[in-house]
């Protein structure tokens, strides 16, 4: 085989073009701001900080120069509610769980005012993992109550890093609510998007178990052993639902800042019915597209955007599945807007699926009750009752109606459900929290309204009365009316 000079040389250009790529990717990000450049970058000025309560973050820095930041933090130990009734003692860096957002641009230098409240009782500090220094500040940074404590750096590599307490016993401090996060954006900010949200989750770790009101204390045994009580987004049960939820509107881009200040788990962070376009792997610069679900380690973070295209209340959960139904990690995202039907159609038809052929005898999707053939007779009645209790009550009060011990009352013989059959209706159709007494077993925890109509209300309830022992009440889709009446 003959080789000519020129194509040699040709070959060698290219080799030379290859290896020039993979470095300038390895090193530099497209902004140029290596950790090496950073620290010669000039600050300009100074400002003070804007430090933001979760689920809201500081403005992007857009194209600011690098400047002298200041950046005030106040220690606050206080009492908050971990979930309806359970109330803790959380320990906070600016008074909410997570901490303050910090938000800076690669090459700032943080000027950091550290102050511990004077009503505090301990000692704390602070390690940011944005820091390149011994202890990450946290051997710079230890302050009694009723004092502060100023210390400086740079921060000269971009990425969403966790901050924490590091004082001794360092779990119980995170444990009790103390992280939070500190963005260091590359020059020039990260691209815009419409939306940007903080969100980051802990586990708690309660003397009385999950649900037991009162004011709980800290248990260590528990935190030593990685049992968790509560596993939640922002520091307790419910921070981001109902009212709680974050938004947005059909079209826009929305941006999460994730962290997870453990102190144990390690987070396998999903949207239900979204997929991450970007995600900014462990908070770093490498960017991973389409991904389902994250995994962000205790004392880790990423950073996930996605457009979002079509309406609905979108959950956002921990995907370690039981933490999400049974220990708090759940939150929303609604998005309002219109529908549209080439990505998502909705429910378009439903029929009986006969294993040994033929075609499915459909109904439209509205349920239209010309077209579904009607149950009229008691029996056809319990019948329809069964198919609705087996699609949404089955999966609480489980299959034989006895329900889970300490999370969802029996139906099966429930004196509770027998003494009034218009406080059932009225639970089937508004839902029901707060405390109440099945059997003697006390329950605290919410049903959500269900979503069905009076006939399906009707006839569930028939079929739960005429099931399990229970007292075989007739309940009809008037009586159904008069209830939703009152
Ligand atoms: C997501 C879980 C969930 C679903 C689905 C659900 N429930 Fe419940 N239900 C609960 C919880 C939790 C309570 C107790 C609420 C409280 O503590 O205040 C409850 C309480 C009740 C009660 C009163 C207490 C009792 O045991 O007698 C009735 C009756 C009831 N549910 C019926 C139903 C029916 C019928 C359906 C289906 C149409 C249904 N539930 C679907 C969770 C659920
Ligand atoms: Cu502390």
């Amino acid at each position: 085989m003959k080789m000519n000079i020129q194509k040699w040389a040709r070959v060698a250009l290219m080799i030379t073009a290859i290896i020039g790529l993979v470095t300038t990717s390895g090193c530099n990000n497209k902004n140029g701001n290596t950790p090496e450049d950073a620290t010669k970058i000039k600050v300009e000025g100074q400002s003070i900080a804007e430090l933001t309560a979760p689920p809201l973050v500081p403005k992007p820095v857009g194209d600011r120069k690098a400047t002298k930041l200041i950046v005030n933090m106040e220690i606050l130990e206080k009492e908050g509610e971990m979930a309806p009734g359970v109330k803790y003692t959380y320990w906070t860096f600016g008074g909410s769980v997570p901490g303050s957002f910090i938000r800076t641009r690669v090459g700032d230098e943080v000027e950091f005012h550290l102050k511990n409240h004077p009503d505090n009782k301990l000692p704390h500090n602070i390690d940011l993992h944005a820091v390149t220094g011994q202890g990450g500040g946290a051997a710079s940074s230890f302050v009694a109550p009723g004092h502060e404590v100023v210390f400086s750096f740079k921060v000269i590599n971009q990425g969403l890093y966790v901050y924490h307490c590091a004082t001794a016993p360092v779990g119980m401090h995170i444990a009790n609510g103390m992280y939070g996060l500190i963005l260091v954006e590359p020059e020039g900010g990260l691209p815009k998007v419409d939306k940007e949200y903080y969100i980051m989750q802990g586990d708690f770790y309660t003397k009385g178990k999950n649900g037991e009101t009162g004011l709980q204390a800290f248990d260590m045994q528990k935190g030593v052993d990685e049992h968790p009580e509560y596993i939640v987004f922002n520091g307790k049960v419910g921070s981001l639902t109902g009212d709680n939820a974050i938004t947005a509107k059909v079209g826009e881009t929305v941006r999460l800042f994730v962290g997870n200040g453990g102190p144990n788990l390690v987070s396998s962070f999903h949207v239900i019915g979204e997929i991450f376009d970007h995600v900014h792997i462990e908070g770093g610069e490498m960017i991973n597209k389409n991904v389902q679900t994250t995994l962000i380690p205790a004392g880790g973070s990423a950073i996930v955007d996605f457009k979002v295209e079509v309406p609905g209340t979108f959950i956002i959960v921990d995907h370690s599945i039981f933490r999400t139904f049974n220990k708090g990690s759940l939150g929303m995202l609604k998005v309002t807007g219109d529908e549209n039907k080439q990505i998502y159609s909705g429910k378009q038809v439903e029929g009986i699926y006969n294993p040994e052929g033929g075609t499915i005898q459909s109904m439209p999707k509205d349920d239209n009750a010309a077209v579904e053939p009607k149950a009229t007779t008691l029996s056809e009645r319990i019948a329809a009752g069964k198919i609705v209790y087996t699609k949404t009550c089955f999966a609480c009060h489980q299959e034989n109606g006895e329900g889970v011990a300490n999370a969802f009352p029996p139906l099966a013989k429930s004196d509770f459900l027998n003494a009034d059959v218009e406080r059932a209706v009225s639970i089937v159709m508004h839902g029901k929290n707060g405390e109440l007494v099945v059997n003697g077993k006390k329950y605290n925890s919410t049903m959500p309204a269900q979503t069905l109509s009076n006939d399906e209300i009707a006839n569930v309830l028939t079929y739960v009365y005429s099931s399990w022992g229970n007292s075989n009440k007739d309940v009809t889709s008037a009586m159904v009316a008069k209830v939703k009446g009152k």
